[in-house]
């Protein structure tokens, strides 16, 4: 027999490092979705610890901003080395409290690494330009200097990674971090949370760098509206960056958004449709269909619609759904009972509309009657109806055909939001078509891969509804710093700029 989740789950969190006083007790139930039972009782963080928190956090800004940057990258450094030793315990949390397969739990702590090794290297690269004056014996340049507390909202299906993207960088920028994770992932954010104080000890770094505060709407709404926080990264649905975008733009304070994506996949003749299999297999159906980036739109050419469906018919039939502890296991649970729900008025919309429907089905009722598992679901769509426009958190991949490659990148531009996306060709001038201005309006491009699964070296993140922000990798980092213009004249005369003439006695 297998320990039980709650003594597994008790036994991680003592071994990263949780006190078990946070954990038990408290009036935030935490279940596992993948039986549906109860793990945890979290302790919330009231008005009082919220405060205390941001205080915490803007003392500890004024300190740290004026640490050199690499000096800055060397808590990273060690943060990430703690990543390391804990990456089996803190994969398994992940696993246990997010319904992530095992590689993928591992994955996304793989992903916290990288984003510190990056970190670490960008800690030595903060650089600013200098720009050719029009004025003699003048030197004008830039400088990029920490910006102040960093608020990040988090969502519960990349419970850890998401955090990790914002808060390494904007702890190698000078800044300080206060973390608002979801309310149903609060066990992997404590564990991160002791894993980075037992590097902030080893670094000898300054109290209050990163502070975690516990519970619901009311935490994220303390981070959006307190002015001692200088910048709100917020993950999650098109919904809550709509409340929380104006409300950050009423007191002028920075957001970096990354709201609700719909991305499609255009496959061409050309396309190889093994990788097209495997592909969009992972894209559309891993994590159960809970990632931002997953593909929920398959346009395909009618000229290969007839060999490529069954081939994907049989990857979703074949499947394997379950516990997602067990090897071999592909898709493990939906997040919740709520999940479900949506997945399944979306299907009846969508049949509702014409859709020829296979799979979507609840699946494994045997490891709990509170555990939503689904066969991911397959749906031949006439037409890009108004559910299909419309992101639903679960696998559900709609699919339709096409003719022609102008018309398809109009249909695939024809929703509000804009993550990511892809086309499957060995046709140069489609693929190029796809990457050009005039083809993807989404944040991210691909060719030949599903549009999920990206590393953190590029820039993460899309336009339109899906609000803009760009985290992880390339210059996302400047998000996180105040640039500063300096010119400095080095000479004995006071040129003014464009000839401008104020002489005075
Ligand atoms: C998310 O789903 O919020 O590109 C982030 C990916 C992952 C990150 C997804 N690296 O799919």
């Amino acid at each position: 027999m297998p320990a039980s989740l709650v003594t597994e789950t008790a036994d991680l969190l003592a071994r990263l490092g949780v006190p078990a006083d946070a954990v038990t007790g408290g009036s935030l139930v935490v279940t596992s979705p993948i039986t549906g039972e109860r793990i945890a009782e979290v302790r919330e963080t009231d008005a009082t610890g919220r405060d205390a928190a941001i205080a915490a956090a803007d003392a500890a800004f004024r300190e740290w901003r004026l640490v050199p940057a690499p000096r800055r990258g060397e808590l990273v450094r060690l943060f990430g080395l703690e990543l390391r030793a804990a990456k089996a315990d803190l994969g398994r949390l992940v696993t246990i409290e997010a319904g992530k397969i095992v590689s993928e739990g591992l994955g996304e702590v793989q992903e916290m690494i990288d984003i510190c090794d990056f970190a670490v290297g960008l800690s030595r690269q903060l650089y600013g330009l200098t720009v050719a004056t029009e004025r003699p014996s003048h030197r004008m340049m830039e400088t990029w200097h920490p910006l102040g507390v960093v608020g990040v909202i988090s969502a519960f299906n990349f419970p850890v990674a998401v955090w990790s993207w914002n808060a390494a960088i904007a702890l190698v920028c000078g800044d300080t971090v206060v973390w608002k994770p979801s309310e149903k992932t609060p066990l992997t954010a404590l564990a991160v949370e002791a894993l980075f104080e037992k590097a902030s000890e080893k670094a000898g770094a300054p109290f209050g760098l990163s502070r975690l505060i516990i519970g619901g709407r009311e935490a994220g709404e303390a981070l959006v509206d307190d002015t001692r926080v200088a910048v709100v990264s917020a993950t999650g649905s098109t919904a809550m960056g709509r409340a929380v975008a104006p409300r950050l733009a009423a007191r002028f304070a920075r957001a970096i958004l990354e709201l609700g994506g719909n991305n499609g996949a255009i496959v061409a003749p050309s396309a190889d449709l093994d990788l097209v299999v495997r592909g969009v297999a992972f894209a559309a159906m891993g994590t159960a269909g809970q990632r931002c980036t997953t593909l929920r739109r398959l346009f395909i050419h009618e000229a290969v619609y007839d060999a490529l469906l069954p081939r994907l018919r049989r990857a979703y039939a074949s499947v394997t759904i379950g516990d997602p502890r067990e090897a071999g296991m592909l898709v493990g649970p939906l997040i919740d009972a709520a999940a479900f729900d949506r997945m399944q008025t979306a299907l009846d919309k969508a049949r509702a509309d014409g859709a020829v429907i296979h799979g979507g089905e609840r699946a494994r009722q045997d490891l709990g009657g509170n555990a939503w598992y689904v066969r991911p679901a397959l749906v031949e769509m006439p037409a890009q109806t108004e559910v299909v426009r419309t992101e639903t958190f679960a696998p559900i991949l709609y699919v339709m055909r096409y003719t022609d490659l102008d018309a398809v990148i109009a249909a695939h531009n024809a929703v509000p939001q804009g993550l990511s996306s892809s086309i499957f060709t060995n046709d140069l001038r489609e693929a190029e078509s796809f990457l050009s201005a005039g083809g993807s309006d989404c944040g991210i491009v691909n060719v030949n891969i599903g549009p999920s699964g990206a590393e953190i070296g590029g820039a993460f993140g899309g336009e339109k509804e899906t609000g803009g922000g760009r985290e992880a990798g390339s210059d996302a980092w400047k998000a996180y710093m105040r640039r500063a213009t300096n010119t400095i004249n080095y000479g004995r005369d006071l040129p003014l700029a464009q000839g401008v003439a104020f002489d005075v006695e």
